[in-house]
């Protein structure tokens, strides 16, 4: 049985892989034909689903040729987009795996496109890193949402950097903008560093916990709370009802011991059923609630602006990362090298450091 889902999943994350190739191919096809990155932009903004989803592939690729095409669609953008348009929100939903995730944002989404929203859902698996897998199974657990014409829904594959949240999630996010998304939804399995990740690329973070646990706040849980903007209680129905509950009490309790939040707002914890379809609209109230007062008190330009230059710096170490695998000159002070020394502790990291960007980074 075991062996099978893994076969399963093995199929699925090679079809996943050679999609992705698949993808970049007509990508740079279509760059020989001289399709140029307005063109892109123009197919993008005007609602072509493939284009956009062939861009969000170039924000996953290893080559820096890619990322510069990127750049240029992005800027291309930048001059379609109208200015004066509603900025779009960022949403990140976190939870540990089977907590409810994509059921609740299958549910939420819907009630995001009935009050008129237009919904884009990135999908973030740091587990299959490791095996370069996609969440496959995702697209059809947001199976409504995913058949809208309103929504869409991209599971992402994370050929990713250490932090196991995909490299391009931020630009995938700047192009559902440009397509005219303006709920931005991004899906991460709590399980370690992914939050803090996508808690840097969204304004409201949401914490989706389990019935049970509340009388046990130690380590892990309580860093990611600490983090939430709003927690909720999943799977508030049949015999688990009394028990969320109670645990909501519970972690709002614990919440008074918890410093003050940067946004200047009160963490609520509420209860939901993802699979009943309850609780979702007072979810989406009190995020509504929490955008109207970041704006109020410009918390949201502010974490924006911390946000972007935390993107700064990320795509610096990626591009110089890039950048070392093209410079490998196999002599005997290549990256390779330098990090067996530092793994050794024969070299400080900071010298290590110096001495590779003044061979390989151009002044
Ligand atoms: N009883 C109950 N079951 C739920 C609820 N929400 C989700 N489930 C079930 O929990 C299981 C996992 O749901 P998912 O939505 O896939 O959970 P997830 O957090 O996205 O999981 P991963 O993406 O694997 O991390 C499924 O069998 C759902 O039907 C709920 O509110 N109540
Ligand atoms: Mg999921």
């Amino acid at each position: 049985m075991c062996a099978q889902h893994s076969d399963k999943k093995g199929q699925e994350n090679s079809m996943s892989d050679a999609a992705r190739h698949q993808a970049l191919a007509r990508i740079r096809a279509a760059q020989s034909q001289r399709r140029t990155p307005e063109h892109w932009a123009q197919e993008i903004q005007s609602g072509n689903r493939d284009a956009l989803s062939q861009a969000i592939t170039l924000t996953e690729s290893q080559r820096l040729e890619d990322l510069e095409y990127l750049t240029a669609i992005l800027q291309a953008l930048d001059n379609l987009t109208p200015q004066g348009r509603p900025i779009p929100f960022r949403m990140g939903i976190t939870g540990v795996p089977g907590v409810g995730k994509s059921t609740f944002i299958e549910q939420f989404g819907q009630m995001l496109i009935e009050d008129g929203h237009r919904v884009a859902v990135l999908a973030i698996d740091p587990s299959s890193a490791r095996t370069h897998g996609s969440l496959l199974g995702d697209k059809t657990r947001m199976e409504a949402l995913s058949r809208s014409p309103q929504a869409f829904v991209r599971p992402s594959p994370t050929a990713s950097n250490l932090g196991g949240v995909a490299r391009g999630t931020h630009e995938a996010i700047l192009l559902c903008e440009a397509a005219g998304y303006d709920r931005i939804i991004v899906e991460t399995v709590g399980v370690g560093q992914s939050e803090t990740e996508v808690r840097n690329l969204t304004d409201a973070f949401v914490l989706l916990m389990l019935p049970g646990g509340g009388d046990e706040l130690q380590g892990i849980k309580r860093g990611i709370m600490e983090m939430a903007d709003l927690i909720l209680v999943n799977k508030d129905d049949g015999l688990s009802r009394a028990q969320a509950r109670e645990t909501a009490a519970q972690y709002q309790q614990a919440l008074h011991l918890f410093p003050p939040t940067p946004g200047g707002h009160t963490i609520r914890v509420l209860t939901a059923s993802a699979l009943e379809s309850k609780g979702i609209r007072q979810a989406s109230d009190a995020v509504e609630q929490l955008i109207h007062s970041w704006r109020e008190n410009d918390w949201f330009e502010e974490q924006r602006q911390q946000q972007r230059l935390h993107q700064l710096d990320s795509h610096v170490s990626t591009i110089l990362r890039l950048q070392r695998a093209h410079h490998n000159d196999g002599t005997a002070t290549t990256w390779d090298s330098l990090r067996t020394q530092v793994l050794n502790g024969t070299r400080h990291p900071l010298d290590a450091a110096q001495h590779w960007l003044k061979n390989h980074v151009e002044s």
